[in-house]
């Protein structure tokens, strides 16, 4: 039985009562004071990047002062939200192959998955023959983060793409150079008196998303395998039910694994639980919130609290000793609101500083004492709770997650093993797709919106696709949507259409494959390549869409951008702040077709959306002829 919205919002509506008793605030309520929303901005019109302005264009005043258009100014404002999403991204991948270059096999960070770093290491002519692991590590990493600077060429990671694909982008001119190269071009051509055409504005968009995309998140991905593994299958549970009254609960948020990971470890040291125990606690729970939830629930299995739009509720259970959050979709509001409970509230990264917390810096080669530090600080304050201000609703689904590309391979090869003879390739999800069992696949993913009713167009659009044998895979704030409902259950089966049920029996696998965190839609990239290689189609005639129904980052429009680039069809709930401009509106749309044979869709009606997309993947059926 699936979880509803419905009771997702009664379980809200309660906690925002004890919210009411202390005086907190919520993110329902400034949402409220801040609407309705400033229209030229919304419409993207409004220009501040010179002391001249700021200009906002209207019927009476079509050009700013330094007479830049609205198409130009949409324009620039898209690149410079491009440009702020494949900078936190990829900043997040810098930061592991950091980690990565301080990797020692006496710990903490050691090498988990040394063939992907051996791979990784051919694949960029790096001399493996007789190195010790930990050298090649260092190399390795030497070499990934001199990817963000390289002089000359395209990002190594880009070779992974087809063929055709690359051609496409040299063409169009948007293979991706060095991560900051990119970013820096996009400041630049965004400055006052640079550029104003939209084509050029939407090039360099596209650049830099696809720097994002094959070059920093895909560096996050991979890096964070060799680091702490590659994912496999594993249980897990999701929403806030898996948060235990009797334990100290540690909740972790943000993105990078590196401090999660470590959290994980010390909070499940004997000697951390003993000393749990010796302050009243039962033991010790870690959960987490958005992306480091979905890293460290993809490798260990550890539950997933929520996703962005429940961070407040976490703290305002009253039973959350500690959240700890590292960088990237952190609502400032968990400063005052954890002040109004007993909960620290830790900030560890120089990235993301925040008033009313407790600041400790997270740093590789301290990490261990860091993190210990963390874990006793949480179970320290276990005897400030206040119990009668604890509430912890005891809803909870389960999930099976992990579902890297090398993941569905093996699960996929397991099933078809009498049909196709090779194995250890996506020739069994190939056939599936071509005998029509499964019709094709979405890519759900991104955030939360207040937009949106939260969740609301990630499960119904899920729920649409799979009884129609589309298969989903799900990361970000997207998959724990599909797991707090219940559809990353394997019982979810039964909501599907009979081919996709079928596969789902044969593969023992839900119908909604978790593959990650936001990163890690990189790993979608490498899944959509493998299967263009496989099949010897084009990635943009595979019947394949993305999805990113309730969007609300920086980082979105990035992977948008890198996700239309690759040649994927790509539909959005929210307007990218675009509509000011139809001359922006149609390149996106459409225009941009003719580049990468992909383009966006705005839809914000969730029956026209799900229609279309299913529309687009059998459009895509059609011109096979299967
Ligand atoms: O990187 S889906 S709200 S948590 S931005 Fe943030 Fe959006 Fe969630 Fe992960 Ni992605
Ligand atoms: Fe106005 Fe032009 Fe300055 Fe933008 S760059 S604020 S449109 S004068």
């Amino acid at each position: 039985k699936l979880t509803t919205i419905e009771e997702n919002e009664a379980i809200t509506n309660r906690l925002l009562e004890t919210g009411a008793k202390v005086g907190a605030d919520s993110w329902q309520l400034r949402v409220k004071n801040q609407t309705p929303h400033c229209k030229f901005g919304e419409q993207g019109v409004c220009c501040r990047i010179c002391s001249m302005g700021p200009c906002r264009i209207t019927p009476k005043a079509p050009r700013g002062i330094c007479g830049c258009d609205a198409h130009g100014i949409v324009g620039r404002n898209f690149l410079r939200f491009t440009a702020g999403g494949c900078a936190a991204h990829s900043d997040h991948g810098r930061e592991i192959a950091h980690t990565l270059y301080q990797a020692r096999p006496e710990g903490p960070y050691k090498v988990k998955d040394p063939e992907k770093l051996i791979r990784i290491a051919k694949e960029w002519n790096i001399e493996t023959e007789g190195k010790d692991i930990y050298d090649l590590a260092h190399e390795v990493a030497y070499v990934a983060l001199g990817e963000y600077g390289k002089i000359e060429g395209y990002q190594n990671f880009t070779s992974r793409a087809p063929e055709h694909t690359r051609e496409l982008w040299k063409k169009a001119e948007i293979m991706p150079r060095a991560v900051d190269r990119e970013i820096a071009t996009a400041m630049h051509m965004t400055h006052m008196g640079n550029t104003s055409k939209p084509e050029a504005l939407v090039r360099q968009s596209f650049r830099t998303g696809l720097s994002d995309g094959w070059g920093g998140s895909m560096t996050g991905t991979e890096f964070s395998d060799v680091l702490f593994g590659t994912p496999t299958p594993i249980e897990t549970e999701a929403n806030l039910g898996v948060m235990v009254a009797e334990n100290v609960n540690i909740v972790v948020h943000g993105h990078d694994p590196s401090l999660s990971e470590l959290i994980c470890e010390y909070a499940d040291d004997p000697e951390m639980i003993a000393y749990a125990k010796s302050k009243g606690a039962k033991g010790i729970t870690v959960s987490g919130v958005c992306c480091t939830s979905n890293e460290v629930a993809m490798r260990r299995g550890i539950p997933m609290a929520g996703n962005f739009l429940q961070q407040e509720n976490v703290v305002l259970t009253g039973a959350c000793e500690a959240i700890v959050v590292d960088v990237q979709c952190i609502f400032p509001a968990l400063g005052p609101l954890s002040k109004c409970f007993h909960t620290k509230f830790v900030t560890t990264s120089p990235i993301c500083q925040m008033p009313d917390s407790d600041f400790v810096r997270f740093d590789a080669a301290t990490a261990g004492e860091n993190a210990k530090a963390i874990v006793k600080m949480a179970i320290d304050n276990f005897e400030n709770r206040n119990p009668d201000l604890v509430y912890i609703p005891d809803t909870k689904q389960k999930a099976t997650v992990g579902y890297s590309v090398e993941a569905i391979v093996k699960t996929l090869d397991g099933v078809t093993n009498s049909q196709v003879d090779e194995t250890g390739t996506t020739k069994p999800l190939l056939q599936c797709i071509t005998s029509g069992v499964i019709r094709g696949a979405v890519a759900m993913v991104g955030c939360n919106n207040p937009k949106i009713r939260p969740d609301y167009l990630h499960v119904e659009l899920m729920k649409k696709m799979i009884a129609n044998d589309i298969v989903i895979i799900a990361s970000g704030c997207s998959a724990q949507a599909a797991a707090k409902a219940g559809l990353m259950d394997k019982a979810a089966k039964d909501l599907c259409g009979a081919g996709l049920k079928r596969v789902c029996e044969l593969a023992d696998i839900p119908p909604v494959l978790h593959m990650g965190s936001c990163v890690d839609i990189s790993r979608m990239l490498m899944l959509a390549a493998e299967l263009a290689k496989d099949s010897g189609l084009n990635i943009s005639q595979l019947p394949v869409v993305g999805c990113a129904p309730e969007w609300m980052s920086e980082k979105a429009v990035s992977i948008g951008n890198y996700v239309v680039s690759t040649g994927l069809d790509t539909f959005l709930g929210v307007d990218p702040y675009v509509s000011g401009s139809d001359q922006m509106c149609e390149l996106l749309t459409n225009g941009v077709r003719d580049w990468v044979e992909a383009a966006y869709t705005v839809e914000k009606d969730l029956d026209k959306l799900g229609d279309l997309m299913i529309e687009r993947i059998e459009e895509k059926r059609a011109a096979l002829g299967i």
